[in-house]
């Protein structure tokens, strides 16, 4: 999709009102400095014309494969009509309110089983609206596997929906929309940033919760209706789950712990301590090789020892994130030898699939897997939206070397991968330095991710053993429930 039709759009919505800038109260009650009102678009049949065509091109970009469009009602029902009747595609109208006479159809057009329906709406927030007319269709025998939407005001739309088994394409994203108006002079600095920082502060995926939380709504399922979820062990054995992905998972099914600790010292002696003292009481021991002051390569040797000792796996939190040729050599060379003794590594999806096909040249050969950065616990990362949408969709393209991802929720429906996160306490909070914190409970129960890494909040206790045991039984009784048993 060309980025000058994109801009002049940009523009011509701000020319009609459609965006505005001042102090606007959502539909959630939330104050927000930047209101998008489609609604207008009506008035304007060639800016009608225009939107009609770009969600029409990104579905042929995306290559989706759909039998009929519905628009989310009411703003993106009628630019569903214009696409569907340029292109002779089938159409379905969602009815808002059920009819109390005649058919009592929610859904109005020819309704064959099985099809799949493309969702079109105007503008995404946390994405409840997409999924309410997706639990419309699926209750009429449809499927629903992507949307398109005009404007994503990346708080976390995207990610609840990807989390819900529904790709969300948009086509003009806030950050996008704040950089041209700030470029041709329409806003200025200050406004821009305020904008930014409300919409990085006010993610309604990462800050709230599945199960019962008090922030906007992400999902209506409560913990125990999640439980035709697989559990770790039936992933394990999975056709399509990755080697290392199925031992992992039967190793956290074994030990019952789906703890990473996070050894985050700078001692060979402290680290390798560590190692074997709370061992038995994890499934993964992550790493940062180069924050050790005297490493030789005996210590990476010694932890393999360890790792089979006490049946872990080891993940160097190397964070790989340049072209694939020099990545190769990070990966292999230099002091190191990262490839040579950690089972898991992890990239930034920044550089493009590059950086995989280079990791994966050395990786693979050896069995060993890497996670995607989909997203960071860090505050105002810049890993949100449509990036962790592409890392998904890289992962996805490269299972046979990505396991996982890092990411703060669980964002692929797909069992076969593993979501880690990182960022996790006993209490919410931060570090002072961007860091923020979770509850395990929170990461596992209620996020839907898989892997809890845990820092500080083990290092940091004056009894290490302990910590760490009682940050297993909370990531173990949080899965638990997550599967809707009891206390295991
Ligand atoms: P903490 O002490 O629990 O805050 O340590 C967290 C660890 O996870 C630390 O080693 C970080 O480098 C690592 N980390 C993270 O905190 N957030 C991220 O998004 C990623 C890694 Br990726």
């Amino acid at each position: 999709m060309a980025n000058d039709s994109i801009d002049s759009l940009i523009l011509k919505l701000h020319d009609v009102d459609a965006v505005k800038f001042g102090e606007y109260k959502l539909k959630s009650g939330m104050l927000t400095p930047i209101y998008i009102d489609l609604r207008v678009l009506v008035s304007y049949p060639s800016l009608m014309n225009q939107v009609s065509s770009l969600i029409y091109q990104r579905a042929q970009e995306e290559e989706l494969k759909f039998d009929s469009v519905c628009g989310v009602p009411y703003t993106a029902l009628p630019l569903a009509t214009i696409i569907c009747s340029r292109n002779e595609l089938p159409m379905l109208i969602r009815r808002k309110e059920t009819k109390d006479y005649g058919t009592k159809r929610q859904v109005e057009g020819k309704v064959r089983e099985g099809e799949t329906c493309l969702i079109i709406e105007d503008t995404v927030t946390s994405g409840t609206s997409i999924l309410e007319t997706a639990e419309v269709l699926y209750k009429e025998g449809l499927k629903v596997t992507d949307a398109i939407v005009l404007m994503d005001r990346e708080q976390g739309g995207v990610e609840m929906l990807a989390s819900q088994g529904i790709r969300l394409h948009p086509i003009i994203s806030m950050f996008k929309l704040l950089n041209v108006l700030l470029a041709a002079e329409r806003i200025n600095d200050q406004t821009a940033q305020s904008v930014r920082k409300f919409i990085l502060d006010n993610n309604t995926f990462r800050y709230s919760t599945q199960c019962n939380g008090d922030g906007s709504p992400v999902s209506k399922k409560p913990c125990k209706e999640q439980s035709q979820e697989l559990s770790y062990g039936a992933r394990a054995k999975l056709p399509n789950v990755h080697p290392l992905a199925s031992k992992l998972l039967r190793i956290m099914e074994e030990k019952q712990s789906n703890l990473c600790v996070s050894a985050d010292v700078t001692s060979s002696e402290e680290l390798l301590q560590l190692a074997d003292s709370l061992g038995p009481k994890i499934c993964l021991l992550k790493t940062h090789v180069d924050i050790v002051n005297d490493y030789t390569p005996a210590l990476s040797q010694e932890l393999k020892a360890l790792a089979e000792k006490h049946n872990f796996l080891i993940f160097e939190d190397r964070k790989f994130a340049d072209i694939g040729n020099t990545v190769k050599h990070q990966y292999e060379g230099g002091v190191y030898q990262i490839s040579s003794w950690s089972h898991i590594v992890n990239a930034h999806v920044v550089p493009g699939p590059g950086v995989l096909k280079g990791l994966s040249a050395v990786g693979q050969p050896l069995g060993r897997g890497c996670l995607l950065i989909a997203q960071m616990s860090s505050q105002g990362s810049l890993a949100t939206g449509e990036y962790t949408q592409t890392a998904v969709k890289m992962a996805e393209e490269q299972s046979d070397f990505v396991i996982g991802f890092i990411c703060g929720s669980k964002i692929s429906k797909k069992p076969e991968f593993i979501h880690m996160t990182p960022g996790v306490q006993m209490q919410a909070g931060g570090d002072g330095l961007g860091q923020q914190y979770s509850s395990p409970e929170d990461v596992i129960c209620n996020k839907g991710s898989d892997v809890i890494i845990v820092g500080r909040g083990v290092l940091g206790a004056s009894d290490r053993l302990e910590a760490a045991e009682s940050y297993r039984k909370s990531g173990w009784e949080a899965y638990t429930k997550r599967m809707g048993q009891t206390g295991q």
